[in-house]
């Protein structure tokens, strides 16, 4: 069976490419506000993407952004790594949602707009729509691709609520305003899956208020991030006994052999992945198991024996350390909601 396309990771890194459409019509059910549209903003090109994605493995030590990580293959591993025994965020998550969302969804304003940021297939948004009475469903992602595949599937169940989808690059500053404007109803700003952790404290903080500047008084965030917890537990869940996230890890120089007319060898690179305690997250890397030279496109870069390619951080929180990076945001009157074991945290935040 084939399995469902991963929800909230960023887009293939092929998708970009296809992307600047100024608006694409998507073919829906007929609805009164007209089928679902997909508005394409801030989606940057792919010449700038390559560009610094080929910078990135001239620096020391080499880098390679996480969001190349998601090419057909790899979306199809991280959907497995997401089943993992190791891999407990995704689950735990969704024993969260599962035991609280009531007491969750009173939190939440009634007859929302729901955004989902980095919506994927949207079937993390679906159980919430009716506890929550959503009016408007707004899916962004960078992939217009993946944006049809959540319109097609949230139209198809819920033909009372307006979907509309915006392709943009959130690594950008949002700029939603104009989408949410035409529609008088409070938002409520999804982001969960702990994709927050794979962006600095800086960048978080920056996304955090980027999104705090788009609600009115009455709107909210509902966020999942994972929580700091014992080194082997973290460690298992980045480097599992059946290899996946290896896999997962090494398809990354395939795309870059792909994209930049590399030569990597990912046999000749070993999987790792650290928790490093002082920077509170978990550092995956690519480590040259010897000397070796790769050629990229014209260039050729020289790697130690040992060399590392940083290609992963995955931040963790306390409840205590996330709710002052919201409140750092801008955000106030904050609840959250934990597992027995406090591996994963749950938060719906206010506007302050
Ligand atoms: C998408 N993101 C939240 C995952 C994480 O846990 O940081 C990506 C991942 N990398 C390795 N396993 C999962």
């Amino acid at each position: 069976m084939k399995p469902p396309p991963p929800h909230h990771v960023p887009a293939p890194a092929s998708a970009l490419a296809h992307s600047l459409d100024p608006e694409l019509n998507f073919r829906g059910e007929p609805a009164p506000w007209g089928p679902p549209s997909i508005v394409v903003d801030a989606v940057e090109d792919r010449a700038s993407q390559l560009a610094a994605l080929r910078a990135g493995l001239f620096e020391h030590p080499a880098q390679i952004s996480p969001k190349f990580f998601y090419d057909a293959q790899g979306c199809a591993l991280y959907s497995a790594i997401c089943e993992l025994q190791e891999y407990y965020p995704t689950r735990t998550e969704a024993a969260i949602f599962d035991r609280y969302r009531g007491a969750i969804a009173r939190r939440l304003p009634r007859g929302a707009q729901w955004v989902d940021l980095g919506c994927g297939d949207g079937a993390k948004s679906w159980p919430w729509l009716e506890p929550v009475g959503a009016r408007r469903w707004l899916g962004v992602d960078i992939s217009p691709q993946w944006l049809r595949i959540s319109l097609d599937a949230g139209t198809g169940r819920f033909p009372d609520v307006e979907f509309v989808g915006v392709a943009t690059d959130f690594t950008k500053p949002l700029r939603l305003q104009r989408v949410l404007r035409r529609s008088p109803a409070p938002a409520v700003f999804f982001y969960p899956g702990s994709s927050i952790g794979n962006f600095t404290p800086a960048e978080a903080l920056v996304l955090l208020r980027s999104v705090r500047e788009h609600l009115g008084a009455d709107g909210r965030l509902l966020i999942g991030v994972d929580g700091v917890k014992e080194r082997h537990v973290l460690e298992a869940a980045y480097d599992d006994a059946l290899g996946v996230t290896a896999a997962f890890n090494l398809n990354v120089l395939r795309v870059v052999n792909r994209e930049l007319g590399a030569d990597f060898d990912p046999r000749r690179f070993a999987h790792r992945a650290v928790f490093n305690p002082h920077a509170g997250r978990i550092e995956m890397h690519l480590v040259s198991r010897e000397a070796q030279t790769v050629r990229i496109g014209h260039d050729e870069r020289h790697f130690d024996d040992g060399e590392a390619v940083v290609t992963e951080y995955s931040y963790k929180y306390t409840a205590q350390s996330f709710s002052a990076l919201l409140r750092d945001a801008g955000f106030g009157a904050l609840q959250h909601w934990s597992d027995d074991r406090e591996w994963f945290h749950v938060f719906v935040a206010a506007p302050a």
